[in-house]
């Protein structure tokens, strides 16, 4: 297949356009850098240097013998869309072209504004890039679990059937986020439902937990060819924060009470359902929701999994701190997802125990030195007024 990538500098787009091209996929990888330079505002680095596109795709070539193209540019200009997609023809495109941060959007105003015009802006320019030039050209776009928030009755796979005065339809799931980023995306799921209604396109929407790893197949032995490693409060998931915090020996930062519980997958799985998602693309007029994740845990899971991995790597015990959340979130809830989709598409889940933990606290230990304990504890507040 053809396929473009949106976004694919980011911690999961290289690792996808690198999946893809070594499976024999031509590739097309889109990225302005936006995400370093916001990071770089944010005073967030990367745990090691990530070389650009260009240097990364060379080292691909020599590695794997696979090619992956470049084009350097804003997701959120229409007519840049418009001619890539005209030039290259793809068979599907990946939309990862967003501000991915929940902490990031909560700082204030301005960054509110960025991450609304972005993640809509480039969704928008993305729909009306396909209806111009390529209206069969199945989209994959990466929504959020986050979208569902934890409501107390089961989440369905996107879709609920609802019974109401004696009368039935179908509706999507009900979605009440935690951050404005998280709500970004449920904006977007609505502006894609509402262009699959008028336009008849084709669209997945990919509700993906938080991901955790650094190496994939592809990477192998070579760091610059591993994505973007943040452990800082604003880019860093949870529990890559909390090995970072367990290499240098800091106590485990569970936020509050830590019986958030989350959908969580390994990025070796993003891929691959990424992949599944082209290859099986959705019907004309369909908006067809998968939830991406494979095992769930509470935050108190992750740290005590985290605890038991820390001695297989050699590393002094490591103790948990409980902090104040700086988030507003129920801190015990209920929560059970389906996620039956992808499973059915033919995902194999790498699943998570102390090993996995451990083989990624060895790959991680080179850095050591360069962690910066200074960006560890949280400096965003929900309720601070920026
Ligand atoms: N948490 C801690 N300690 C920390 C960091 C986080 O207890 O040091 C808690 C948070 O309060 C939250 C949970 O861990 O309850 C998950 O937080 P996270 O930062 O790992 O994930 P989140 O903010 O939800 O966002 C991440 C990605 C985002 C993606 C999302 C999937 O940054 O791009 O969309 O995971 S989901 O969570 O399913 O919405």
């Amino acid at each position: 297949m053809k396929i473009i990538i949106l976004g694919a500098d980011g911690y999961l787009g290289w690792p996808t356009a690198m999946h893809l091209a070594v499976r024999g996929h031509e590739v097309l990888a889109v990225d302005n850098y936006s995400k370093r330079q916001t990071a770089l505002e944010a005073n967030a680095s990367p745990l090691f240097h990530n070389p650009d596109l260009v240097q990364r795709s060379r080292l691909l070539r020599e590695a794997h013998g696979a090619s992956i193209h470049i084009e350097i540019g804003d997701c959120t200009d229409h007519a840049f869309l418009r001619s890539a997609i005209a030039d290259f023809k793809p068979d599907g495109i990946v939309h990862y072209a967003e501000q991915p941060s929940g902490p990031w959007s909560m700082i204030g105003y301005d960054q509110a504004r960025r991450t609304l015009e972005n993640n809509l802006g480039s969704t928008l320019a993305l729909i009306w890039a396909v209806i111009h030039e390529s209206p069969d050209c199945p989209i994959v776009k990466l929504g959020t679990m986050g979208e569902y928030g934890t409501p107390n009755i089961d989440i369905e796979e996107g879709w609920i059937e609802v019974e109401h005065n004696g009368r039935q339809d179908k509706f999507l799931f009900p979605r009440a986020a935690g951050s404005l980023y998280h709500t970004t995306k449920i904006l977007d799921t609505d502006l894609l439902h509402f262009y699959v209604r008028m336009h008849d396109l084709r669209v997945t929407d990919l509700m993906q937990g938080p991901v955790y790893g650094l190496e994939t197949a592809e990477s192998g032995e070579l760091d610059a060819l591993l994505p973007h490693f943040y452990y800082d409060d604003i880019f860093g998931t949870c529990l890559n924060r909390f090995l970072v915090q367990a290499l240098v020996g800091e106590p485990l930062t569970v936020y509050g009470e830590g019986g958030q519980t989350r959908g969580y997958l390994n990025i070796r799985d993003t891929v691959r359902c990424v992949e599944l998602a082209l290859t099986s693309p959705p019907s004309h007029a369909e908006l067809r929701v998968f939830n991406q994740f494979t095992q769930q845990f509470s935050v108190r899971q992750l740290a005590d999994l985290v605890c038991a991995a820390a001695p297989l790597a050699d590393l002094p015990p490591v103790s948990v701190a409980t902090i104040k959340n700086p988030r507003r979130e129920p801190e015990n809830h209920y929560y059970n997802a389906a996620h039956t989709g992808l499973l059915e598409l033919g995902l194999e889940p790498h699943l998570l125990d102390p090993s996995v933990l451990a083989a990624m606290l060895n790959r991680l230990s080179t850095y050591r030195g360069s962690v910066d304990p200074s960006k560890i504890q949280p400096r965003v507040s929900w309720k601070s007024r920026g």
